[in-house]
């Protein structure tokens, strides 16, 4: 079988969790590299709203954040028709495939995610069967399309590696059946930290409103909270890891401007803290401004981005179909 099912580019996917708001550790880790990628790539990226539910939402809630988050990705310049745009609820062969591989990880496996102790720790009264199988969904996600490059932040590494495990296992026993994918993720900017809190990952869900900057924040609002950015003792702008603060808005900085952390310190040399995070509120605030104003008149159209995610559900389903068909052969089940 060919693997790229009759496309010369090769295939990326990835998923961002219809949860909480977007935020800019979201953008510079995920989003503003799939963008990146739209022309030269086969791209996939899915609103993973089964990924969402291993944590309790509200679901009209859920429903206007599937929206919310087409729309924003949209305004950031992820183009519809180059890119195959879905909710992975549409495409029932995420959660076939899921099962099949559920009897091809083993627990040992699935109890040295980091990801799951955090979330366990998190939600200590709902740690459920799906958040710890999580990881699974998440190599389902990715095999069912014979993805070659997942574009993520730094935090999903481990689940990548495990994804890459379970392909080699599959392939070992039964042939050549998946592409083994690799991550991409981005020099600068995988690991936005917290704007209270740099020790901690920017979360979207979290619950902490200071700590986050949202991409729909108000300008006015993101302005205040990188005034109000901790950053270190000392006032000199310089790259260090025990400057947290400090490092995190350079590396925001950066990620953006593609300036070097050097020349960031020279251009800030001897002005001090509050002249350096007026100058990175200044430089998110014009990158946002435009997208901000192009989201409200794309999310008005609720019939037409529905539209898109029922032709990205067909698109993705007529790719995912043969890769699952040719598991069901290799396992021995009887063809539908
Ligand atoms: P949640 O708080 O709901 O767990 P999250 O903000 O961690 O959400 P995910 O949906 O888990 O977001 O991740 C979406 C993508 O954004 C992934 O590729 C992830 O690696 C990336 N990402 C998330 N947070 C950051 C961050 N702080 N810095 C860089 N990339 C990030
Ligand atoms: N687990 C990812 C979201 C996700 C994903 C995927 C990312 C679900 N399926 C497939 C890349 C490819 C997260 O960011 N928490």
């Amino acid at each position: 079988m060919n693997k790229n099912q009759g496309s010369k580019k090769a295939v990326v996917l990835s998923g961002i969790q219809p949860s909480g708001h977007l935020t800019l550790g979201n953008y510079l880790g995920a989003l503003k590299n799939w963008i990146a990628l739209q022309e030269q790539y086969d791209c996939h990226y899915a609103l993973v709203d089964l990924h969402t539910i291993t944590a309790r939402q509200d679901p009209k809630q859920l429903r206007e954040r599937c929206y919310e988050f087409l729309a924003l990705y949209i305004a950031c310049g992820l183009d519809p028709s180059k890119n195959v745009l879905f909710v992975q609820s549409h495409v029932p062969a995420h959660a076939r495939l899921a099962w099949v591989l559920n009897c091809y990880t083993m627990v040992g496996e699935l109890n040295r995610m980091t990801q799951f102790k955090d979330k366990s720790q998190k939600n200590a009264n709902n740690i459920n069967a799906g958040l710890y199988d999580y990881p699974v969904l998440m190599a389902a996600d990715i095999l069912l399309y014979q993805t070659r490059f997942v574009p993520v932040g730094e935090d999903q590494k481990q689940h990548l590696e495990l994804a890459r495990d379970v392909a080699l296992r599959f392939n070992k026993l039964y042939g050549d059946v998946f592409q083994v994918p690799e991550p991409m993720i981005p020099r600068v900017g995988a690991r936005i930290m917290g704007l209270q809190d740099p020790t901690s990952k920017m979360s979207k869900s979290d619950g902490s409103e200071a700590n986050a900057l949202y991409l729909l924040d108000p300008l006015e609002v993101m302005d205040r909270k990188f005034r109000r950015a901790v950053t270190d003792s000392g006032a000199e702008v310089r790259y260090s890891e025990d400057k947290p603060g400090v490092a995190n808005l350079m590396s925001i900085l950066s990620a953006i401007t593609g300036e070097s952390f050097v020349a960031i310190e020279a251009r800030f040399a001897g002005q001090g803290y509050g002249v350096f995070k007026a100058g990175v509120a200044e430089v998110v605030i014009e990158t946002l401004r435009p997208v901000q104003a192009r989201y409200r008149e794309i999310r008005e159209d609720e019939p037409g981005l529905h539209r898109i995610l029922k032709d990205g559900a067909e698109r993705a389903a007529a790719r995912a179909a043969p890769v699952l068909r040719r598991v069901h052969e290799v396992l021995g089940f009887i063809p539908e």
